[in-house]
């Protein structure tokens, strides 16, 4: 198929394609597939004026039915699979398998959102005066805009989008300026979705803004979007976050990752070998949770080196539309250019650089391919501590599991982490109080491909948001706490004595 039957399959007509101010490339070929309109930013008060007025109509439909809107998205998007996945690769340069699976991440959060429309529970308190009761109530908060990066275009903004709806708030999304397709397909999509579930849904319930960084900007500081979640560069999330909490808002930011693997003497080598490939170069090491560094016992350093240079050696690199390639392009050349420069940074500090280089050749003509690379390190230097959205695997000695854990957690960032062994007492130690200090741990798994059924998010430079699963729902309803007094009396709190 050509790019422009795989946009028309999605549903775009030539209109919506041409005469736009945002130029859309596909990585595969660097060619560009559109031009697509921008939002004006002197739009965006009217964009959130009608955001606050679905949120007045929608926090009164009940939660059940609200999840009913979301069960209807995750059914439209099981019909459209194949062809927003299609879109995916063609935008974001995933190979097909990743681009089907970011849609299933979507269907799958739709699942976990209805049910969870079911059950925005709040605790019951005992209360400490008679005649009393507490309890805490879960209400909608408002107009959730969300910013999402080109790395997963549609299953970030579904994590937050399928949430935010069951609670009750409206969502407005500003996508990445490389992806912008991807998101109108997706918002044809929700239409339908829209469209079937009928006139409980207000107008404005789900909308798309296309543009930089003044589109994010009015977002960000308006007073009427009480929620933002962010998903991007740690630099990106350290002008969101404040700006966000300066006008009291909250952010949920899930920033930058640096994520570890310990490799310990009695690991599996052969699922660590596994584990590792796919997490360090699927997605062509552009996803926030990609495998960066590993940390290896030094009695099987040089063995698993071995054996991951092998098995680097039969990587298949090209147009990630071909069944049998693994590795797509990078996004852009801007990004083989970090990865290059990072490559000859680490180089100055000692490493020993195995591939990394730009392919040219058995690759679409226009794209930024590489060959993945492993890079040996004397010690955690500086480019070690830095997230280059690439797929670059670093590898480091240890003797000590404390040391290995020191070493894990001596980074800026805080997403994910993994440790490879049969050995109970460094597992357990791994993922206790003392052991990684991420948002993510895993034993005998890598760090990427999480799950939607946990909550998803790190610490330190990672932001500390959750989203997707478990009681990541939280962080977009507000909480009140309630006492209600059944007795004829006024009891105070702490046995204070106030009469009159
Ligand atoms: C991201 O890279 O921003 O765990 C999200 C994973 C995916 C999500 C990654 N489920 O790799």
């Amino acid at each position: 198929m050509t790019h422009k039957d795989i946009l028309k399959a999605a549903g775009f007509s030539d209109a919506e394609l041409s005469g736009g101010s945002l130029a859309v490339h596909s990585p595969i070929d660097g060619s560009e597939v559109a031009r697509v309109a921008e939002t004006k930013p002197a739009d965006m008060p009217a964009i959130i004026a009608k955001s606050q007025a679905a949120f007045r109509k929608w926090r009164q439909v009940p939660a059940p039915r609200r999840g009913e809107l979301v069960r209807l998205l995750g059914e439209e998007l099981r019909k459209s699979k194949d062809e927003l996945g299609a879109v995916v690769t063609l935008e974001a340069g995933k190979i097909v398998s990743e681009g089907l699976g970011e849609v299933q991440e979507m269907i799958d959060i739709c699942d976990f959102a209805t049910g969870l429309s079911r059950q925005l529970y709040g605790l019951t308190i005992a209360s400490e005066r008679p005649g009393h009761r507490m309890m805490e109530t879960w209400h909608p908060l408002g107009p959730c805009g969300v910013i999402s990066a080109f790395n997963f275009p549609v299953a970030v903004w579904s994590w937050n989008a399928a949430l935010a709806l069951v609670c009750g708030d409206p969502v407005i999304w500003k996508p990445s300026e490389k992806s912008p397709l991807t998101a109108l397909a997706t918002m044809k999509i929700m239409q339908r979705a829209l469209e079937r579930f009928g006139d409980d849904a207000p107008e404005g319930l789900v909308q798309v803004v296309i543009g930089g960084a003044e589109v994010g900007d009015a977002l960000v500081s308006s007073p009427d979007v009480p929620i933002i979640s962010a998903t991007g560069s740690t630099r990106m999330g350290s002008t969101v976050g404040p700006k966000v909490m300066a006008r009291w808002g909250r952010p949920i930011l899930e920033l930058g990752g640096n994520n570890a693997m310990i490799v310990a003497p009695s690991a599996d080598l052969d699922m660590a070998v596994r584990a590792i490939v796919f997490s360090a170069v699927g997605t062509a090491g552009q996803r926030c949770t990609s495998l960066r560094r590993i940390i290896v016992h030094s009695s099987i350093r040089e063995k698993l080196v071995g054996m991951l240079a092998k098995a680097y050696a039969t990587l298949p690199i090209g147009d990630p539309r071909e069944e049998k390639t693994l590795v797509g392009p990078l996004i852009d050349n801007a990004a083989r250019q970090r990865m290059l420069a990072a490559l000859e940074k680490a180089k100055a500090e000692g490493a020993t650089v195995h591939g990394g280089k730009a392919v040219d050749a058995g690759v679409p003509e226009g794209g930024a391919y590489v060959e993945p690379a492993i890079v040996e390190m004397p010690s955690q230097t500086e480019i070690v501590r830095t997230e280059t959205f690439a797929p670059i695997l670093y590898v480091l000695g240890y003797e000590t599991i404390e040391e290995a854990i020191d070493i894990q957690n001596d980074v800026p960032q805080g997403l994910s982490s993994c440790i490879f062994t049969l050995n109970m007492r460094e597992a357990e130690f791994f993922l206790s109080h003392s052991g990684s200090d991420c948002g993510i741990a895993n034993v005998n798994i890598g760090p990427s491909g999480a799950e939607i059924g946990g909550a998803f998010g790190g610490e330190k430079e990672t932001g500390g948001g959750r989203e997707s699963g478990s009681d990541a729902w939280r962080g977009y309803m507000r909480r009140q706490t309630n006492t209600i007094n059944y007795s004829d009396q006024l009891p105070l709190a702490q046995g204070v004595k106030f009469d009159v």
